[in-house]
């Protein structure tokens, strides 16, 4: 340093140490993040300058040493010297501003605070030159190891053209990484050039060698057909664009052959995520003109309903644009990424309708596809909320019920819930037996008849739809999915009773699977069991003995000696009186209570039980169905 160690220069690196001290409050964070940071807060000087009227390049330089380069064609900034002794453009990179997004109560803004970030940059660099071209000059200064100037403001060279280019290699000793991202670079990039229209910016990759170049002459209506690539389009994007009280409002938009609804937002070319006053307010106004454009044609009648935005805005693309002075701007949220700003309600509001209404005016027939597409919307939404209705139903007073179960549901005479039971049994045979040798007073039986769906795999709308789910969900009478009440169950406890073979096992697992994901609390809540129908009968003297398991038949054997042995094969090989004694008395049955001791674990186990290969889920069953009741199920009574 060849300049005297003043006061002022004291504190010029007293608050550049200040940003490398606490870095994440002036740039966010040190990760990649933070890295491009750097970047966007020198590009946005040299867009300002463009945004200003000034110069219609910039280009943005990779270089081989780990370094970027941003250069534009504008003015040049200003090297005059201050009376301090300083020059402007050693100001612009050694004083720290009071702005930026991170810190509260300034934000950049297109057409004002030139040099913002330039410091900041400049604190968290190993190096940075800086090069004007002005006043047929070019100028030439140095920083080093976080804003010491290495070497003065200096007259290099004499030129003929105008402009500003900064070279800056970010602080290893500060960031986690210092390697920029093309494909992070060229979206950001190639996003301004769509909201810029009319700036040509050309990145060039000297590490890979690669050049690209972002130029949108169409600017807002090249960023739609960019955003609508693949899909087919009902229309040609429409654009507007108006200033009202100092605040400049672009819409595009453009319909889709889609569900979707894409909105994207800025606000000096700073994109709102969240949104704000002026997605709210192109909401309405968009609403509002489809909507009196439909009753003026007379599609819409005195007696019908308007249009509801989201119906109106499916398959829609839009962008928001707005230009707002540093005065009016308001930000909120945790992240500052939504408008706050009140009056852009009202404008882009005001704006939106007003454009919109004209358009649907003078393109009738654009006008009328667009309308069609919305009542389709309405009346799938409209269908969906049907379906909807229809999963709410099956709850306690729900008089559909007792239609949905006549001459399924035997009911039980007892209404206290606390002690009734529900048997929800494999096929009408033994579901007929059951009805016979029931305790008619506590035991409910409904017969299962068809498969049962794999709910795992199959869509709401499916379950809704199914026969034997429906049925089970009106027996059970506490709704299902978001809609289920535990509250609501009519019985104590609801019973599996299948055959004591594959396909039995098949059955529970899969009525299991649409317990776990539409009733989960019932299983959670213990309400949840499985009878365990007997696999051998032996007579001796008249009288029948039971074997459950094989342990159990060679025991029997032992103690019984030479006799007649019976395997059942399936729950209708007994009579009513022996369903009763081996499997439903209260007093002699053994029931397994289902139970979620690892939510995540039967999670797993449902997916992999319940997923696409039906012949590996068949395998599965056949060798670990024993594996499986031992470590899920836990016997109770
Ligand atoms: C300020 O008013 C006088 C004419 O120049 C204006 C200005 O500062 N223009 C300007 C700044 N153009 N380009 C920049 C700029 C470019 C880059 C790449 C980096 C920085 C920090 C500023």
């Amino acid at each position: 340093m060849n300049e005297k160690y003043d006061a002022s220069s004291i504190k010029i690196l007293e608050g550049l140490e200040a940003v490398r001290v606490r870095p994440g409050m002036y740039i966010g964070s040190v990760d990649a993040r933070g890295l491009h940071h750097l970047l966007w807060e020198i590009l946005d000087n040299a867009i300002d300058e463009a945004l200003n009227g000034y110069g219609k390049e910039i280009t943005v330089t990779l270089n081989q040493d780990g370094s970027c380069t941003v250069s534009d064609n504008g003015r040049g900034m200003p090297c005059d010297i201050h009376e301090s002794g300083k020059s402007a453009l050693e100001v612009i990179f050694t004083v720290l501003h009071a702005g930026g997004k991170f810190q509260e109560g300034a934000y950049k803004t297109a057409g004002g605070l030139h040099g913002v970030g330039a410091s900041v940059v400049n604190a968290l660099s190993e190096w940075v030159e800086v090069d004007v071209f002005r006043d047929k000059k070019h100028y030439h200064i140095r920083f080093a190891d976080g804003g010491t100037k290495t070497s003065k403001l200096e007259v290099v060279g004499n030129t003929n053209k105008t402009g500003s280019t900064v070279r800056f290699k970010p602080d290893a000793k500060i960031f986690s990484t210092t390697t920029f991202n093309i494909e992070t670079i060229t979206s950001h990039i190639q996003e301004e050039a769509f909201l810029l229209s009319g700036t040509k910016i050309t990145v060039i990759d000297e590490i890979n060698k690669k050049e690209y170049v972002y130029e949108y002459p169409d600017g807002l209506k090249s960023f739609i057909e960019y955003l609508d690539e693949d899909k087919d389009t009902l229309h040609d994007p429409v654009v507007f664009e108006k200033s009202l009280n100092g605040i400049d409002v672009k819409i595009a938009f453009q319909y889709c052959d889609s569900y979707q609804e894409n909105t994207f937002s800025f606000v000096n070319l700073v994109r709102t995520k969240d949104g704000g006053t002026h997605e709210v307010g192109f909401k309405t106004g968009f609403t509002k003109a489809i909507n009196d454009f439909a009753r003026s044609e007379g599609i819409l009648k005195e007696k019908d309903k308007n249009f509801e935005g989201v119906d109106v805005r499916e398959g829609l693309t839009t962008i928001i644009s707005l230009s707002i002075g540093e005065d009016k701007l308001q930000f909120e949220g945790q992240t500052k990424g939504k408008l706050g700003t009140p009056e852009a309600k009202n404008i882009t509001e005001a704006v939106t309708s007003e454009k919109l209404s004209y358009f649907l005016q003078e393109n009738k027939a654009v006008a009328l596809k667009i309308i069609k597409k919305i009542k389709d919307a309405t009346a799938a939404r409209d269908a969906a909320r049907k379906a909807k209705e229809e999963v709410r139903k099956g709850k306690k007073n729900d008089k559909r019920s007792e239609k949905v179960l006549s001459g399924k549901l035997a009911n039980a005479q007892s209404k206290d819930s606390s002690k009734l039971e529900l048997f929800l049994v494999e096929g009408d045979s033994a579901g007929g037996s059951a009805k016979k040798c029931r305790d008619s007073k506590y035991q409910a039986i409904l017969p299962l008849r068809g498969k049962v769906l794999n709910t795992e795999r199959a869509s709401i709308n499916e379950v809704e739809k199914n026969e034997e789910l429906n049925t089970i969900i009106h027996a059970i009478g506490a709704g299902a999915g978001a809609n289920f009440s535990i509250e609501d169950i009519k019985y104590d406890k609801v019973i599996i009773m299948t055959d004591a073979d594959t396909d039995g096992a098949h059955i529970q697992v899969l009525l299991l699977t649409f317990f776990y994901r539409y009733m989960r609390e019932l299983i959670e809540t213990g309400h949840v069991y499985i009878a365990t129908p007997p696999l051998y009968g032996i007579k001796k003297n008249g009288e029948m003995h039971y074997a459950y398991d094989e342990r159990e038949l060679e025991k029997l054997k032992n103690d019984l000696g030479k006799t007649e042995i019976k395997r059942y094969k399936g729950l209708g090989e007994m009579n009513a009186d022996e369903l009763w004694d081996t499997t439903m008395d209260p007093y002699k049955r053994t029931l397994v209570q289902v139970t979620l001791e690892d939510a995540t674990a039967c999670e797993r186990r449902v997916s992999v039980l319940m997923g696409s290969k039906a012949e590996l889920r068949r395998e599965w069953i056949d060798e670990n169905i024993d594996f499986t009741l031992e470590e899920s199920y836990q016997v109770s009574n």
